[in-house]
């Protein structure tokens, strides 16, 4: 075994996105792409010896192979210990909580999150620092930069591990130690709910379906429901991992978990569903015939978290991505604790869940998570509703509706436009940005905007700035529109238009939701220019 430096060019185009660096199967497996992109890292992270990496990815095609590549480039770099899943796998979220309860320099996660697998579909990675979360956009940026300038990356000859097999092996000097990608999450799930009340429930009779979506989240579903807490056996659909997710888009929404929703709506429906996303941090959260909005779900967490173990002293706070609906700031208002609105994307809650400014985070996206770890967390969302029903009783839907009374409903909706040509989709955003100064004041079909602009971010705790983070239109009744483009596609660029209205009355909280918003929708499409640019006339996704 010889570390073998080995020559190379740069590669353009290796900058981080929302969440890590996403591209095709075959930009990955072109001869060096994933070494040059580890090298610039390692470069960026400067003496790594004697450190300890987390490594694991959500089993998606070429997780193997990106694995073995990954432990050798490490151990040519001195770290003195790898922990990886076995078989590769390790959740998001359980990555995070690895990184942190062994005292990690940091950890890489394989994945493309919801985007597809397979030898056609997305691989990607993404660096987690030793607070468990997603490395800060300036360090990100960094290492794109080292991409742009690396000659040479180091590499260990050294044999595959075995990575089926629990326990020790070694890669040069370098520790590689196999371990059960569920026990340390699984043991961190134990300490934040009552897992005797949840037993209870699933005891007296309460029935799940959990679709894991042939993706990461299944094996941790299995165990901990099923597994642990007594859910029947077959609770969990789709619970094996496959390389290409079963064919299916492993992004838990109505339109891709079809057959969950399907399972809800049919009349002897389980009394409780769910689906989590490629790399397990998502979750969408099903009652019998209502699909929560993620949303509504971090507002209710939030307003019954003292129901868990975990959260009984109280929040500290709440944070929300900016295109996430308001229903979370009504409930911090009344829980007289601070909301925190921050861009789209994980790394942004960091420093707040750091400096203790926040306890529970959301996105519009289905992500919803806590300072438990530093990543969203699917199944962690799953079984903070299972301890709120165990102790309070009633379905889903009526703890949703019963929110709604209290506190209103906010309506809401995204609409994405998938795949459109990069060049239009830009001309669109700059347009929007042009209009910005005449748009304040303007009534548009009854819609007065109070405040139109390009959302622009300085976070609390290092005074760093991002701007340029989504065109909004907030009106004078406190609807908003939002357009932004994503930064995890692979393919041109998708548009999302986010839309949302506040609904006071309880009378008028039954309306179906696209219904609700016609008339946002409309202003949203006249303002942008959507159909005439696009030439699309209706979104490819609807949430
Ligand atoms: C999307 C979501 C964002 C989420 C990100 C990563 O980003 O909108 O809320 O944080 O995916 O989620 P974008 O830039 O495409 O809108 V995941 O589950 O990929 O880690
Ligand atoms: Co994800």
């Amino acid at each position: 075994m010889t570390i073998q430096t080995i020559p190379t060019q740069p590669f353009p185009g290796q900058r981080p996105g929302t969440s890590g660096l996403r591209k095709k199967v075959r930009v990955f497996q072109q001869p060096g792409y994933l070494e040059n992109f580890v090298q610039s890292l390692f470069d960026t992270l400067g003496d790594c010896a004697g450190q300890t990496l987390v490594l694991g990815g959500d089993g998606r095609y070429h997780n193997r192979a990106a694995i073995q590549t990954v432990l050798r480039m490490a151990a040519a770099h001195g770290y003195a210990k790898v922990l990886v899943g076995r078989g590769g796998i390790l959740s998001t979220p359980a990555l995070s909580c690895v990184v942190r309860k062994h005292g990690a320099l940091g950890g890489i996660v394989l994945s493309a999150s919801h985007n597809p697998g397979g030898p056609d579909g997305d691989f990607g990675i993404k660096y987690n620092i030793g607070n468990g979360g997603p490395a800060p956009e300036s360090f990100t940026e960094a290492v794109y930069r080292r991409s742009g300038a690396i000659e040479r990356y180091r590499i260990s000859d050294g044999a595959a591990v075995d990575l089926d097999r629990l326990g020790a092996a070694r890669c040069e000097q370098m520790l590689v130690e196999v371990i059960d990608p569920v026990a340390d999450y699984a043991e961190l799930m134990r300490g934040l709910f009552d897992f005797a009340a949840i037993r209870a429930l699933f005891g007296a009779g309460f029935t799940l379906c959990y679709d894991g979506m042939h993706a990461v989240s299944g094996p941790y579903a299995q165990a901990i429901l099923e597994g642990e807490l007594g859910a029947p056996a077959g609770s969990v659909i789709n619970a094996v991992p496959l390389e290409d997710f079963g064919g299916g888009h492993p992004d838990p929404n109505p339109a891709n978990a079809g057959e969950l929703i399907a399972r809800m709506a049919a009349p002897d429906a389980p009394d409780f569903g769910a689906a989590s996303d490629g790399d397990g941090d998502r979750n969408m959260i099903v009652g019998r015939g209502i699909a929560v909005t993620p949303s509504d779900s971090l507002a209710i967490l939030a307003a019954q978290a003292t129901l868990a173990p975990g959260y009984r002293k109280g929040l500290a706070g709440i944070a929300r991505s900016m295109p996430t609906s308001r229903a979370a700031d009504c409930v911090a208002a009344a829980l007289s604790i601070p909301c925190v609105e921050t861009p789209t994307g994980w790394k942004f809650f960091g420093n707040l869940l750091d400096a203790g400014l926040v306890t529970l985070c959301g996105e519009e996206s289905y992500g919803t998570g806590s300072d438990h770890v530093r990543e969203k967390d699917g199944l962690w969302a799953v079984l903070f509703w299972l301890n709120l029903l165990a102790v309070r009783g009633g379905s889903v839907a009526a703890l949703v509706e019963a929110h709604w009374a209290r506190y209103g409903r906010h309506y809401y909706s995204r609409h994405d436009y998938e795949d459109i040509d990069s060049d239009v989709a830009g001309a669109l955003m700059q347009a929007l940005r042009g209009q910005l100064a005449q748009l304040a004041g303007q009534t548009l079909d009854g819609y007065t905007v109070a405040l139109a602009d390009d959302f622009s971010y300085t976070d609390p705790v290092d005074g760093s700035v991002s701007s340029q983070q989504g065109v909004r239109l907030i009106m004078t009744d406190g609807a908003r529109i939002i357009y932004r483009l994503s930064g995890t596609g692979t393919e041109g660029a998708t548009l999302r238009v986010y839309l949302e209205r506040y609904e006071a009355e309880p009378a008028a909280h039954h309306l179906p939701t696209q219904q609700a918003l016609a008339g946002l929708i409309a202003v949203a499409d006249r303002v942008a220019g959507i159909a005439a640019r696009t030439g699309r006339g209706a979104p490819s996704v609807t949430t």
